[in-house]
C-alpha cells in the first residue's frame, strides 16, 4: 500500500507528500474508531434491558406474547428513519394496561441499532411529545 501511495504521488514534493499521507493515515484511523464504536453499540450489554426481564410477572400480562412482538415492531417502523409516527406511539402506549405490559414491550422491543424502547423514545420526541408519552404513562406508574 505504502508503494501504491508513492507511485501514485511521484513528482509531488516531499512535504506535501508526508501531508497527504498523514491525512489519508488519519482518516484510516477514524474510520476503524468508527467501526468498532459501532460494533460496540450493538453488542454491550444492556442493564436495564437485563433487570427488566427479571421483573416482569407474567401473569399480569394483558396480551399473548405476540402482541408485544408485534407491538415492538410496529414501534421501530413508526420512529426509525426521517420523521417520527407519534400517533402510532401514542396509541400503543394507552393499550399497555400495568407495569408489566410496559415492562415487556420494552423486552420486545429489545436493542434496535443499538437502542432500547426508553433511549429510541427519548431519542425520537420533542419535549412536549415526551410530556404526553409520559402523560399516557403515568397512568401506569411507568416513565420515560
Ligand atoms: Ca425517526
Amino acid at each position: 500500500m505504502v508503494e501504491l501511495f508513492k507511485e501514485a504521488t511521484k513528482g509531488i514534493n516531499k512535504q506535501t507528500q508526508l501531508i497527504v499521507f498523514t491525512f489519508f493515515t488519519l482518516l484510516i484511523i477514524a474510520l476503524v474508531v468508527w467501526v468498532l464504536v459501532k460494533i460496540w453499540q450493538k453488542i454491550k450489554p444492556d442493564d436495564a434491558l437485563r433487570e427488566t426481564k427479571k421483573d416482569v410477572d407474567k401473569r399480569n400480562l394483558s396480551y399473548p406474547q405476540s402482541w408485544y412482538e408485534q407491538k415492538a415492531s410496529a414501534l421501530y417502523i413508526a420512529m426509525k428513519g426521517i420523521g417520527t409516527d407519534e400517533s402510532t406511539i401514542y396509541r400503543t402506549l394507552t393499550e399497555l394496561k400495568n407495569p408489566d405490559d410496559f415492562s415487556n414491550l420494552f423486552i420486545a422491543f429489545g436493542k434496535k441499532d443499538g437502542m432500547n424502547l426508553i433511549e429510541w423514545l427519548i431519542d425520537e420526541l420533542d419535549g412536549a411529545e415526551k410530556a404526553k408519552v409520559n402523560a399516557i404513562l403515568q397512568k401506569i406508574g411507568q416513565s420515560i
